[in-house]
């Protein structure tokens, strides 16, 4: 070894320490609460994972002789959207994890109370195909049936094959199944099969309806544009292994001047409580600036899920400070979220497609804030008729609280 390779190994060495030192520091660093609270949830101030939090070994070549600067090999570009459950007692997400080169596949991450410390397995998923390939995989959502398996719906991306050859960018969304019962080997079903030109933010119901699989759905006429479709729909389908879909209710739809004025869409599957299903979904109106995506609430019936029984007004949560900026900037996205053991609900949301975050609530609050959130009623007047019922009810709690 020649003296310049000898301080060039050295060098790589030290250079290799410092990069794993940091690695851990960040995968490893506790969260902590924000300080403000709106009584409904918690914000955490750390994202809980991020692209600098893939294994580095995904990323770089630890040999000195194939990789002397120690570059990285293979980027990764955001790690978003993911859906979530508790397993073993940990706390799993199925990570989407996007490279550089604007790929999207999915990888678990653990950690042992659900705020921080997760950290990714040491693969990513290798995902089985049809027979007709994915381009692009995204956005799994996680639900453990009541047929026994854990089941992983997610959006299948692939090119319009009546794109002319000048349109590079004509897609198709589909809904891709998969099960599993260990998060590392997964059965992939058949793609979703329903009337609707492409489906996106597909989501299995936990139970049989009917003796039936239950999917929420979002028909949509084309790519990005819900168009003629739109809505929260939901259908039925009786083999799991031939998927197919042929009525779609629309059990929430999009609506003028609200927060879902564009669009909508399922996000994690719902939470069955004694009062009803509580769903937690996204909601998408135009702005000057572009799309704007929030998370909102509602219910539905134990005995009819078709039926909405509760929906609060606006957005349960919206992007705030750094969670606005990103690739898509003012963005948040939820696809995963836990109900612990003691009705603690972790909600995990992305922020501008770019990384995952925190919000810890109950079943309490979640149903307190659903049930007596005031509904919206479409119209300014409203909204303040709204608040003049609060401020007078608080007026009334004043004036009982001096005269005692
Ligand atoms: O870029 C925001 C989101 O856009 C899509 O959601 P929707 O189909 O409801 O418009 C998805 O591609 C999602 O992954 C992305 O976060």
């Amino acid at each position: 070894m020649t003296i310049d390779n000898h301080i060039m190994i050295q060098d790589f060495d030290a250079k290799l320490t410092e990069l794993q030192h940091k690695h851990q520091q960040l995968v490893s660093r506790p969260n902590q609460p924000i300080e403000d609270f709106n009584g409904i949830y918690q914000r955490y101030i750390y994202p809980v994972l991020t692209a600098a939090h893939t294994p580095l070994n995904w990323r770089y070549d630890f040999n000195p002789e194939t990789n002397p600067y120690l570059m990285e090999r293979i980027g990764v570009n955001a790690v978003f959207n993911a859906g979530a459950i508790k397993w073993n007692g940990r706390y799993l997400m199925v990570a989407r994890v996007e490279g550089s080169d604007r790929k999207s596949f999915f990888a678990m991450a653990e950690s042992p109370n659900g705020i921080d410390n997760f950290i990714f397995w040491d693969y990513p998923i290798q995902m089985p195909e049809t027979e007709n390939p994915d381009v692009n995989i995204y956005d799994m959502r996680l639900t453990r049936h009541e047929d026994g398996f854990i089941y992983g719906l997610f959006c299948t991306e692939r090119r319009d094959p009546t794109a002319p050859a000048h349109d590079q960018s004509m897609a198709i969304a589909a809904c891709g199944i998969a099960r599993t019962l260990d998060f590392v080997n997964w059965e992939r079903l058949p793609d979703l099969k329903t009337s609707s030109a492409q489906q996106r933010n597909v989501v299995l119901h936990p139970e049989f309806v009917n003796g039936q699989y239950a999917l929420y759905t979002r028909p949509q006429d084309s790519f990005i544009n819900a168009g003629t479709g739109g809505g929260i729909g939901l259908g039925l389908c009786s083999d799991i292994t031939n998927p197919v879909v042929d009525k779609e209710v629309i059990i929430d739809n999009k609506n003028y001047h609200t927060v879902y004025e564009a669009k909508n869409g399922q996000g994690p599957a719902p939470i069955k409580t004694d009062k009803g299903w509580l769903h937690l979904a996204h909601g998408v109106r135009n702005t000057a600036a572009g799309l704007r995506y929030v998370l909102y609430m509602f219910m539905t019936d134990l005995n009819d899920l078709t039926k909405v029984i509760y929906k609060p007004a606006g957005y349960f949560l919206a992007p705030e400070g750094e969670e606005r900026i990103g690739d898509v900037s003012n963005v948040v996205f939820c696809n995963g979220w836990i109900r612990d053991d003691d009705d603690q609900v972790f909600v995990y949301y992305a922020s501008s497609d770019i990384r995952m975050h925190v919000a810890v609530s109950s079943v309490g609050q979640l149903l307190d804030y659903v049930m007596n959130t005031p509904a919206d009623e479409l119209r300014s007047a409203s909204s303040v008729n709204a608040i003049y019922k609060l401020v007078n009810s608080n007026q009334q709690i004043s004036l009982t609280v001096k005269q005692s």
